[in-house]
């Protein structure tokens, strides 16, 4: 894990940040957006262990994107460091995992801990990615389209009004259906 006081802070490049539980896709949505199309890189991956920086360049623009591994023995660590970890963040992403319906409460919580922790939200873009919404999604009784419309209600609850954010249904095999597999 990187130690946030050896971190040069003055970023110029495009500050992206990936926050949500463990299991979530946060890395696998960061292997996404570099690019990265060969499917074993995502079946091999192991949980984030703390932050984790990741830079590189993609149409003509330079991005640094601060992966925040999720396993919940991290996440008081990064509240005590939110003042750093936000300081010139264009982005926030907040990653769901749909299919982990056992845990949405669980994924509400740290959402709001995070949201009544970050003081200036309108400077920032946020995002909600209800992630592994796959193309072939089974629905069940444990999961359909009306539980995941309970999770939205439940997001819309802990979201502050006027607060303007954006929720997408993503999954990489979507983007991999978009792509050549190699
Ligand atoms: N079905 C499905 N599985 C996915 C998707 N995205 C990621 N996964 C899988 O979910 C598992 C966890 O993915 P990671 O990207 O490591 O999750 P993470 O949020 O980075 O987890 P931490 O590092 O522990 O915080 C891996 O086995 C991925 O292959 C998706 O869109 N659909
Ligand atoms: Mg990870």
């Amino acid at each position: 894990m990187n130690n946030l006081n050896n971190l040069d802070l003055t970023e110029d490049s495009i500050k992206i940040l990936l926050i949500g539980l463990d299991n979530g896709g946060k890395t696998s949505i960061l292997k996404c957006l570099k690019g990265i199309k060969g499917i074993s890189a995502y079946n091999s991956l192991s949980p984030t262990r703390g932050l984790e920086i990741e830079r590189f360049e993609a149409l003509d623009s330079k991005y640094a994107i601060w992966d925040l591994g999720g396993q919940q023995s991290y996440h008081e660590e990064y509240f005590n460091d939110l003042e750093n970890i936000l300081k010139g963040t264009k982005k926030i992403i907040y990653v769901f995992d749909v299919q982990d319906v056992k845990r949405y409460n669980l994924a509400i919580d740290y959402l709001n801990k995070m949201i009544i922790r970050i003081k200036d939200l309108n400077s920032i873009d946020f995002s909600i990615f209800l992630h592994k919404y796959d193309p072939d999604l089974e629905f069940n009784q444990e999961l359909n389209e009306i539980i995941i419309d309970g999770l939205i209600e439940k997001i819309k609850e802990v979201i502050p009004p006027n607060f303007i954010y954006t929720l997408h249904k993503t999954s990489i095999y979507a983007f991999f259906e978009k792509s050549t597999i190699t």
